[in-house]
């Protein structure tokens, strides 16, 4: 069987650690693509050369061209501009909105059969706009955020109560912005939910608010303390555990910016959801029961998403 094809629109620090990421596990053939002239293709034969080393067995290019992405299996897309400090997600809508319809087109016109995953940021906004702007079905194009903000969200909650955090598994719904929505009364340390092991291990609600806010803020801590440019480790392991997800058929529920229709009182909107992953795409989304609170927070979290949809079609009248 021909090895999978992996292609990456944007070559930068998530792009290039995603091509690293992808090779050491053989997921397939990478093709790195960005618009910088020489960068992707430089990025493409530093990596390739790690091969030898690491052992392992992939092809990896870099392009300008989207031709070199015909029939590619998946589709990371970091193409556009990061934060820098004091820039919110949301600062960042018209220049990766330009970008999104490049993108779009290019997957459209070369790989429609493609599952697409978008980390471009104000992301809520740039997952929806990049499935209008490519046409694919609604399960085939999904955003990742909240394996992201549930990974940080774990591992805070696992240097609190000093255990690891293989045994943590944390919740967070909603946009990925200030307004998501971690969710303690579905975040456990191995079965036992968080909120008791706080009570064994005598940590006040005070203390696990301020968890929640720090989770809020996750990506803007790491901003700060870059200095220039946002977090890239953690969000180019995230979207990989999705892309298997995908090519391994494994079903596995990850928390996804995906496309709600129906469910949790929402009409038609990308947002972070419990999503099913597996050879279909998106096949399902999880709609779990909330309390009032985490309720009212996951509709200021959704306003938020859509007063960008609104945002967006102010800026491109094909959206509108
Ligand atoms: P960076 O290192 O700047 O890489 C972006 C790349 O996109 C650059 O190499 C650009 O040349 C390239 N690019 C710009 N315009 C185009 C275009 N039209 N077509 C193709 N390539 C283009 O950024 P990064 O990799 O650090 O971050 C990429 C994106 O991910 C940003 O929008 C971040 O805000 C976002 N991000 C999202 C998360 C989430 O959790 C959702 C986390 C971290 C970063």
């Amino acid at each position: 069987m021909a090895r999978k094809k992996i292609a990456l629109i944007g070559s930068g620090m998530i792009g290039g650690t995603l091509a690293h990421l992808a090779a050491k596990k053989e997921m397939g053939d990478i093709v790195l693509f960005d618009i910088a002239e020489g960068m992707p293709q430089g990025k493409a034969l530093d990596l390739s050369q790690c091969g030898p080393i690491e052992g392992f067995d992939a092809k990896i290019t870099g392009t300008n061209d989207y031709a070199d992405i015909a029939g590619a299996d998946v589709v990371i897309v970091t193409a556009g501009v990061p934060r820098k400090p004091g820039m919110s997600r949301d600062d960042l809508l018209g220049i990766n909105l330009k970008v999104m319809k490049s993108v779009g087109e290019g997957i459209k016109n070369n790989c429609p059969d493609a599952f697409v995953i978008c980390i471009t940021n104000p992301l809520d906004a740039m997952v929806w706009a990049l499935r209008e702007f490519s046409g694919l079905p609604h399960n085939k194009v999904v955003g990742m955020a909240g394996v992201l903000d549930s990974a940080r969200f774990a591992t805070f909650l696992a240097w609190e109560f000093d255990v690891s955090v293989k045994d943590v598994n944390a919740f967070v719904l909603g946009g990925h912005g200030d307004t998501m929505v971690p969710v303690l009364s579905y975040s456990t340390i191995n079965g036992i939910p968080v909120k008791d092991m706080a009570k064994i291990k005598g940590v006040s609600e005070d203390r696990l608010d301020e968890i929640v806010k720090r989770t809020r803020g996750g990506g803007g801590e790491i901003v700060g303390l870059l200095g220039n440019g946002s977090a890239y480790y953690a969000p180019a392991t995230s979207a990989i555990a999705m892309a298997e997800a995908y090519l391994g058929d494994s079903k596995r529920i990850l928390p996804c910016a995906s496309y709600v229709e129906g469910k949790y009182g929402l009409d038609g909107l990308y947002v972070g959801v419990p999503t099913v992953i597996g050879a279909g795409g998106t096949e399902d989304v999880i709609e779990i029961e909330l309390g009032d609170e985490e309720k009212s927070n996951l509709k200021v979290s959704t306003d938020a998403v859509e007063e960008l949809l609104e945002a967006c079609k102010g800026l491109d009248s094909s959206l509108a």
